[in-house]
Formats: structure tokens, C-alpha cells, sequence
């Protein structure tokens, strides 16, 4: 159905680390009005579409993005408004067309990302439907995802000597999603407690775990082993199952791999993997190399990758193009989605198709500067990929996509929970 955009208009607002990001709002000629946070990265791939920021020291050490801002107010608001439109995917193409560049570089893909969830959101409340329902599907059915809960923060979201980003907890056997919810918080807690009886700081990292003093990854995953048997899980398939990103392109350093001061090579690396899938419940790895090692990704890929699903994200960026060749390639088996990496909701639907057909996995993803923006619960709902990432089951930005999934079950009590593979 034909729609008209009467006006988008944005703000500088906060992110949940203090730094600026958008706050977009978007009018339908038929009065409907909505608005969406952009989040942003701090571990990004280097094939990310551009997010625009000032680089103006005076405001914000540079971070300022009041030149998307301006972009969202001049040339997206004259471009978009006062004409008819036939669907999100026109808008999220001229959106392209009109920024010209391959990676939305020109007008910021922070502009481009907040204006298409917006509008997104205003077409399904114009519809009289719920966003997860309005969302067009990519061939799966439906469903609510098994929510990956970062319980211990790393790498760049902490200031720990971790050189792992994140530690995740994924209730792969809970019956609902309000069971799986329960049962996050509930490990969430019971490692605090175990990190706080072994004299270990319990401040939080960027997206809400522990960041503890530790460095060796093997020694948090006994403890995290150790807290979901505490809560009273069993832990693996039935119970609760463990995810890692290590977000490997962080610590690639001359060739190898630096872990906690050793050097390990691409193959050492792997060897590692492979112990740690001997001795823990891990049934997911992200970023367990670097995007600079393409070959060291076909190796893992061929080595354990019947055994765990290996996620692609910095080698991936959500990039319909990126992940086509990486399928020819045999890499990973499964990729993250974030719709900043790419830009536009219709790119980002595009992807998840795309991984679809190609029987690799999807897992929507949050980013570590989030807003309480909740897009992205209902994106993992109507795409019926089974599987979200977005932080700890702590603080606001992160609990508000748990509680939306929360909020959707009991809506639409007929929607099934968990991973169909
Ligand atoms: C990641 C993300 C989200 P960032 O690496 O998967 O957890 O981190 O948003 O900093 O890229
Ligand atoms: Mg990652």
C-alpha cells in the first residue's frame, strides 16, 4: 500500500557508554509517528558501512555526529518527504542512491540506519501491526530466539587484562522465553556471587557483565561452567549451553594470535578452540580468528566446523555481497547481524536470506553502545533465526530487548521458543 513520508528529523542523543548518537524520527502523511536509537561499535570489521561522527575536537573529543544529524534534517527530510512511497525497500534504495557511495559514507550510515528502522516502525503502527509481525520473513517460520546473555566482558568492552570480548550464556533447553530469561538472570547472579567469594571486582563492562581481574579465557569458563550448575542448570543442549567472541581481530597481532602474552599461530589457535569444545558446553564461536585471516578461517571452518557454529563478524559486516563470496569461500557456518554494519533494514533482511538459502545460522546481534531501542527483538522474532545476542541480563539498554521478547511471548502465546536446527 502507497504511503507518504510527511518528515524525518533527528537528534544528538546519548549512547549507553556517554557518546553521541541519533535518535531519528520519522511522520507518515496519515498522522503515524515513530522513532529509533542508532547503536554503535566499539570492535568493528574495517568493511563496516561508515558511521558519520564530526571529528571536531571541541565537541565530544570528536565523537559528535551533528553532521548526521544535519544529513537526516536537509537532504534525507527533502528527499523523502511529500511524495508517495510503495514500500520500505524503495526508501531504503533511494536512501542509497541519493548517498552514492558503497558504504553510506557520504550521508552516514548512522543517518541511513536510524531513518529506515524508523520508518520501519511507522509503516507496521500505520498498519495497525506489531513490528515483529509487520517485518517481512527471510523463509523461517516465526519464533522466538534463544537470547545469548554476555555474562563476562573482555577485550575492548573492559578494561580487564581479558583479551576475549565476551562470555555468553544461552538457555539452549529453557521451554520459554520467559524461562530463558530467568534462567540468564539467574546464572548471571550466581556468578557474581562466585566471582565475589574468589575476591574478584564485580564492576561491569560496556555491555553489562562482570569484568573481572582474569585473564586466562579457560579459568572464566570454569567459572561460568561452575555458576550455571550453581543456579541449578544443567549446562549444554538441554540446559544452558555457553557462546564465546572472542573477537579474535583485536588481538591478531604479527600473524598470530596474542592470548593472555602467548603468541599462538592460526593452527594453535583452532588447537585451542578444539580443547575448550572438549572440556566445556560451548555450541557457538564468533570471531574465533581475525578478519585479516581469511585462510586461517577456511581451517577452522573445515576443522570444527561440524562441531560448533562458527560465526562470522568483522569478515561478515552483515554485507549481503561480503557473505556470498565468504559461503563460496567455506567460511563459517553461521553469520552475526547488525543492522548498523550495513546500513538499511532491507540490506540487513537481505543478509539473513541470503544465510538462509545457504543453511548457515543468524544471530541478531546488538552493539556495545546501545540505546533502549528494542528494533532488533523484534527483527530476531519475524526473521525466525532463533538466536540474539544483546548483553547482560543488567542494564537498561540490554534488559529492554530481553523484556520486549518477554513482552512479544505473552502477546502472541502460539510463537515457538528456541534454535529449530
Ligand atoms: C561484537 C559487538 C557486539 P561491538 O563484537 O559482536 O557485542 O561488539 O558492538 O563493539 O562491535
Ligand atoms: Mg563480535
Amino acid at each position: 500500500m502507497a504511503f507518504e513520508i510527511s518528515g524525518v528529523q533527528a537528534i544528538e542523543v546519548l549512547d549507553s557508554r556517554g557518546r553521541p548518537t541519533l535518535s531519528v524520527t520519522v511522520g507518515l502523511g496519515d498522522g503515524t509517528v515513530a522513532d529509533a536509537g542508532v547503536p554503535s561499535g566499539a570492535s568493528t570489521g574495517t568493511r563496516e558501512a561508515v558511521e558519520l561522527r564530526d571529528g571536531d575536537p571541541a565537541r565530544f573529543g570528536g565523537a559528535g555526529v551533528s553532521r548526521a544529524v544535519a544529513n537526516v534534517n536537509g537532504e534525507l527530510n527533502g528527499a523523502l518527504s511529500g511524495r508517495q512511497w510503495s514500500d520500505l525497500a524503495e526508501v531504503d534504495q533511494a536512501m542509497r542512491d541519493l548517498d552514492g557511495t558503497p558504504n553510506k559514507a557520504r550521508l552516514g550510515a548512522n543517518a541511513i540506519i536510524g531513518t529506515s528502522m524508523a520508518l520501519a516502525r511507522a509503516l507496521a503502527a500505520s498498519a495497525g501491526r506489531r513490528l515483529y509481525d509487520w517485518l517481512p520473513g527471510v523463509g523461517q517460520a516465526r519464533r522466538l530466539p534463544v537470547p545469548c546473555f554476555n555474562v563476562l566482558n573482555g577485550g575492548a568492552h573492559a578494561p580487564n587484562p581479558l583479551d576475549f570480548q565476551e562470555f555468553m550464556v544461552c538457555p539452549l533447553g529453557a521451554s520459554s522465553m520467559r524461562e530463558a530469561v530467568r534462567a540468564g538472570a539467574e546464572v548471571y547472579q550466581a556468578l557474581r556471587a562466585r566471582l565475589a567469594a574468589g575476591g574478584h571486582a564485580t564492576g561491569l563492562g560496556d555491555e553489562g557483565g562482570f569484568a573481572p581481574n582474569l585473564a586466562e579465557p579457560e579459568e572464566v569458563l570454569e567459572l561460568i561452567v561452575a555458576a550455571i550448575s550453581d543456579a541449578g542448570y544443567p549446562t549444554g543442549r538441554e540446559g544452558v549451553g555457553i557462546a564465546l567472541d572472542p573477537a579474535a581481530s583485536e588481538f591478531y597481532r604479527d600473524g598470530g594470535y596474542r592470548v593472555n602474552g602467548s603468541h599462538l599461530s592460526s593452527g594453535e589457535m583452532i588447537a585451542r578452540y578444539a580443547e575448550m569444545l572438549d572440556r566445556f558446553p560451548i555450541w557457538s564461536i564468533e570471531d574465533g580468528l581475525g578478519e585479516q585471516d581469511p585462510e586461517g578461517w577456511n581451517q577452522l571452518t573445515a576443522e570444527l566446523g561440524d562441531r560448533v557454529q562458527l560465526v562470522g563478524d568483522d569478515n561478515f559486516c552483515t554485507n549481503p555481497a561480503i557473505i556470498t563470496a565468504a559461503i563460496a569461500d567455506g567460511i563459517a557456518n553461521a553469520a552475526l547481524i547488525k543492522v548498523n554494519q550495513i546500513g538499511t533494514v532491507t540490506e540487513t533482511l537481505e543478509a539473513m536470506r541470503i544465510c538462509h538459502d545457504a543453511g548457515y545460522g543468524q544471530m541478531v546481534s546488538h552493539r556495545s553502545g546501545e540505546t533502549p531501542d528494542t528494533f532488533i527483538a523484534d527483527l530476531a522474532v519475524a526473521t525466525g533465526c532463533g538466536q540474539i545476542k544483546t548483553g547482560a541480563p543488567a542494564r537498561g539498554e540490554r534488559v529492554a530487548k530481553y523484556n520486549r521478547l518477554v513482552q512479544i511471548e505473552v502477546q502472541d502465546p502460539g510463537l515457538p521458543y528456541g534454535l529449530d536446527r
